[in-house]
């Protein structure tokens, strides 16, 4: 695979652009691999990509049903923080932030990390004291987190409005660190570097069906044909209740719709990313200069990749007290995903009742974040068939035998 850089552009400048191969080969499926992967969202192929970087698996296919970062990976509105409570929760969302801060090199793929600042508001005396809270375990954790007073969050945020008449800015939980990356670039970065190592990215495929035989898995059944394989990692996000359901198990997960939405693009105005979690609302502003906001999910369960009116009015309705500066700009789209939720909201990166049958899944609203570091922990678990330190908390039986790991407050404003 040629190497994108300053002088691979300047000699393609020459010949007119015409050299480029494709980023990612789209090969017919073989008959078996080493490791199947279903799902080519940021989780499934960033898995992959560890398989071979860090465990010399290349002998990979990645199965996707439509087309790849075309789930919630493309979706999602692309906030990086690790300001999460508990230790297990701290360490894999920090490992995925410090991997994001060198992805670009890794992949040779620009993927836009932008780690301008994340603000989470406190509007209530509650959310003081979660804050305060998780700024004392991130301190412990060696997670970068401050908690900052009302003065420095307008230093931060001129934009915004102190002195809301039902919900004033009481200070807010801030991680100089965090921020957004491209999301799609993720997905293709990692898309590009799978196929460098030799991996199969087999798209338009749906998998319909896990053959096991004597408790072990064997293969999958796709709309492409039977692939074996001598292990298998279920890494589909709001369809993981289906593949669970056909490799014989259950998990604990709902899936519902999550929606964002985009405003016209207008002057740069906030250089940081804010949360507002009491009013159900967040917004930073992208590139291209549109205010990229987001809401909480739908109360009720569905499988809609859409939104809906009524999100745009409630989501909107709260944001416009703290920034009243948004009140007259059009909204250009609005779209969902869907998201699968964990009733701690913590994610599951486990081995299943099936033999060689891995899942990670429960990612539920915050998981754009965390795609390098579920990768690598996943990765871990499928090249040696027993979870790391990072993965050994999240797996699927805590929730029968009362281990939670909590992470409600943090998830933030989607949940
Ligand atoms: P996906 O990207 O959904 O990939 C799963 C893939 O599996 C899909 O491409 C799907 O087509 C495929 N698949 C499903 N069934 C099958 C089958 N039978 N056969 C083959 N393939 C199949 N997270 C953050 O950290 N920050 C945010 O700011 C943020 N904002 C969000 C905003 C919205 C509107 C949404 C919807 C989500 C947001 N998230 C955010 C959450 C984040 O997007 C997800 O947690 C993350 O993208 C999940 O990645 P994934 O790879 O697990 O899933
Ligand atoms: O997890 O940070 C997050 C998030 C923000 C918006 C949706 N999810």
């Amino acid at each position: 695979m040629k190497r994108y850089s300053v002088f691979a552009i300047a000699k393609e400048a020459l010949n007119y652009h015409m050299g480029w191969e494709k980023a990612w080969a789209s090969p017919a499926p073989k008959k078996e691999y080493d490791a199947i992967i279903v799902g080519a969202g940021g989780h499934g192929l960033a898995t992959a990509y560890y398989l071979g970087k860090n465990h010399g698996i290349t002998n990979v296919a990645i199965i996707e049903k439509g087309w790849l970062g075309g789930g919630n990976t493309g979706r999602n509105t692309t906030i990086i923080r690790s300001n999460y409570l508990q230790d297990s929760s701290a360490a894999i969302y920090e490992k995925a932030r410090s991997l994001y801060e060198t992805m670009s090199q890794d992949l040779n793929y620009n993927v836009m990390f932008s780690p301008r600042g994340l603000l989470m508001l406190a509007q209530t005396h509650h959310e003081i004291r979660g804050y305060q809270r998780t700024a004392h375990a991130n301190a412990l954790q060696g997670v970068a987190t401050e908690w900052i007073g009302p003065a420095k969050v307008k230093e931060l945020v001129p934009i915004i409005n102190i002195d809301g008449p039902r919900y004033p800015v009481l200070g807010a939980l801030y991680q100089a660190r965090g921020g957004t990356a491209r999301h799609d670039a993720v997905a293709w970065g990692y898309a590009r570097a799978c196929s460098a190592m030799g991996m199969d990215i087999i798209q338009q495929c749906e998998v319909k069906g896990v053959k096991t035989e004597g408790g072990v898995v064997k293969g999958v059944e796709t709309s492409k044909g039977y692939i074996g394989c001598k292990k298998l990692g279920i890494v589909v996000a709001g369809h993981s209740g289906q593949l669970a359901d056909m490799a014989g198990f259950r998990l604990p997960v709902e899936a519902v719709a999550l929606q964002a939405l985009v405003s016209e693009p207008i002057k740069p105005c906030m250089d940081v990313v804010v949360m507002a979690n009491t009013v159900h609302g967040y917004m930073s502003q992208s590139d291209k200069g549109e205010m990229v906001i987001g809401g909480g999910t739908d109360g009720f369960n569905n499988f809609t990749q859409r939104g809906s009116f009524h999100h745009i009015e409630e989501t909107l309705r709260a944001l416009i007290e703290t920034f009243p500066i948004i009140s007259r700009l059009k909204m250009l789209r609005q779209w969902g995903g869907i998201v699968d939720m964990t009733g701690d909201r913590s994610p599951i990166i486990s081995k299943t009742p099936v033999g060689n049958c891995f899942i990670n899944c429960g990612w539920g609203t915050g998981g754009f974040k965390a795609i390098p570091g579920s990768g690598w922990a996943m990765a871990d678990l499928v090249a040696k068939g027993e979870p790391g330190p990072l993965a050994a908390d999240f797996n699927m039986w805590r929730f029968k035998e009362g281990q939670f790991i909590d992470e409600s407050v943090a998830a933030g404003v989607a949940h």
